[in-house]
């Protein structure tokens, strides 16, 4: 049996992204994950598949060998921890900003002062509590899985942490950003053990992705 390469992508932004840097590669899916069901795409390469999950579950297929690479952003990233992945590239794509956001007119600098709590709620538990840890301000964190926008309208929390793009969510739900955290991007993130004993299938794959990524910036 000839060696196989399973790459793990999510739907939508970073799927679209994604599909320039495999044309360089010379991989091109055999279907559109939006239009199909399947969760295995097969390419015009015999040798490479596609899987396709949850965003936030990218890492944890590469981590366990059930994907050999695999494309995540930083912020999935940083919340998994990394283990067990080898991260050789910044692809630059899915670009948006970490940040702090409450209410228009709230008055986030006396609400994060010394003595006082905080209420922030999140998708991103560990990346937030590191942030406010090295401020030094004191936060009750609220695990959330999406729509963070909603908290702060109905008083489940004072602030957010949440990603930002266009800004264009935060104005539509009279939110403003208040705090900068990081800049996001997302990366190439390669199974330890594959890199290995796969060398020779993804080594051609890696380098065509940095030939794309150089050509691009
Ligand atoms: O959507 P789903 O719940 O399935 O999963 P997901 O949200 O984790 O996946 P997806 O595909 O939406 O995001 C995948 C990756 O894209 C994230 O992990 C980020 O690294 C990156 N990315 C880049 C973004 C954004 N830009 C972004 N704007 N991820 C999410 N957003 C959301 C943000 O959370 C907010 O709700 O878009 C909204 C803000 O956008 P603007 O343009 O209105 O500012
Ligand atoms: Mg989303």
């Amino acid at each position: 049996m000839s060696e196989q390469l399973t790459i793990a992508l999510s739907k939508g932004r970073i799927f679209d992204e994604t599909l320039p840097l495999l044309a360089v590669a010379g991989i091109v899916p055999a279907e559109d994950p939006e239009q199909s069901r399947k969760l295995i795409i097969a390419t015009n390469r015999e040798q490479v598949r596609l899987v396709i999950v949850r965003a936030t579950d990218v890492p944890t297929y590469v981590q366990y060998g059930a994907a050999d690479l695999g494309i995540a952003g930083k912020d999935v990233l940083t919340e998994h921890g990394g283990e067990g992945l080898y991260q050789p590239l910044d692809l630059h794509i899915a670009r948006c900003r970490m940040m702090v956001a409450v209410r228009q007119g709230f008055d986030y600098q006396a609400a994060s002062q010394p003595g006082r709590r905080l209420r922030v709620a999140t998708k991103y538990p560990d990346i937030a509590a590191a942030h406010f840890a090295a401020k030094g301000v004191h936060v009750d964190i609220i695990k959330l899985y999406g729509s963070m926008e909603l908290a702060p309208l109905v008083g489940l929390s004072d602030a957010i942490v949440d990603l930002v793009s266009t800004g264009g969510t935060l104005k539509a739900n009279r939110l403003e950003a208040v705090e900068h955290i990081a800049d996001i991007s997302s990366r190439l993130v390669v199974n330890k053990a594959a890199l290995k004993t796969k060398y020779a299938l993804l080594e051609p794959v890696i380098q065509a992705f940095a030939r794309a990524v150089a050509s691009d910036t």
